[in-house]
């Protein structure tokens, strides 16, 4: 059998590296990642159950996946070039706000996700409580509470990223973008599914969300690969868009995207002086 490859991805501070640490033990070696001075870093996770090796990637600390920042175009081009049979994605669980904000990056890209709500002894501390199963609902992946720095949870973690990699592929997760956006996706999707090379790499809604989004990393990409008749087509699309939004597409999917997290978050987090009030009120 093939080695499987599992990725980890998180923002800055969420616990990756410790995870990572206590996953790998000292099996694992630092290099850096092709052509870039980001720093690459494997190491080997062996089963326990069935003796299986697994290789761990450590991605670099990210907070979202655009095109602007070096590390977050080496996470993105590891995740669609390698496809990684599944990816952890570890966050803060005290902060769900600001990490869910890649979370939902990478659900678009790949359901082959399962997240470690790591610094689950500090929401313990705090008196958060979190309903891990309505998140895992909301988001369509499994959330498994971890505490990198006492080893807890981690057994869990790895049943369940071994389940992902092993079971076939979902549908990423779809935010709504509203209807002006929603219209354009679906007039963009079926232009780059002409582009053969596209469409066997990419995730194609991904794709146009990226192209409307203005990222010109990918921006290159497409109008290297689609035929001239698409491609004028395409960038009719976008400039409309714009127009009938009166802003950037980008703003308006940021912003998406942040409500959707919030509308989340309303169900799911329930912080101590919340509790409080419905305790005396
Ligand atoms: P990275 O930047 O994502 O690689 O994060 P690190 O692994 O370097 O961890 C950042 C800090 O958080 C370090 O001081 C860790 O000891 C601490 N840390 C990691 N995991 C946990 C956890 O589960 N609970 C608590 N309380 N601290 C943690
Ligand atoms: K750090
Ligand atoms: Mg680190």
């Amino acid at each position: 059998t093939q080695t499987l490859t599992i990725a980890v991805a998180g923002n800055p501070n969420s616990g990756k590296t410790t995870l990572f640490n206590a996953l790998t033990g000292l099996r694992h070696h630092v290099g850096n990642w092709p052509g870039v001075t980001v720093e690459k870093k494997e190491g080997r996770y062996r089963d326990p159950k069935s003796g299986r090796e697994v290789l761990l990637v450590d991605l670099p600390g990210i907070y979202g996946l655009g095109a602007y920042a070096e590390d977050e175009r080496v996470a993105r081009d590891y995740i669609v070039g390698e496809r990684p049979d599944a990816l952890i994605n570890v966050v803060d669980a005290t902060n769900l706000e600001r990490n869910l904000f890649l979370t939902v990056q990478l659900l678009e890209l790949t359901p082959r996700v399962v997240l470690a709500l790591n610094m689950w002894d500090e929401v313990e501390a705090r008196g958060m409580k979190i309903r891990t199963d309505l998140l895992s609902e909301r988001l369509g992946v499994l959330a498994v509470p971890t505490v990198a720095t006492k080893k807890q949870g981690l057994d869990t973690l790895m049943e369940v990223a071994l389940d992902v990699a092993a079971r076939s592929v979902r549908e990423p997760l779809r935010i709504d973008y509203g209807p002006e956006v929603e219209e354009a996706l679906e007039r963009l999707v079926p232009l780059l599914e002409r582009a053969s090379e596209l469409a066997a790499k990419y995730p194609l809604r991904w794709l146009a969300v990226k192209y409307l989004e203005g990222d010109e990393y990918l921006a290159r990409e497409v109008e290297d690969k689609l035929p001239r008749e698409a491609l004028a087509e395409v960038r009719a699309i976008r400039a409309h868009l714009r127009e009938r939004l009166g802003e950037d597409p980008e703003v308006v999917i940021a912003d998406r995207r942040y409500a959707f997290i919030e509308r989340i978050l309303c169900d799911v987090v329930e912080r101590p002086q919340e509790a409080e009030t419905l305790t005396f009120s």
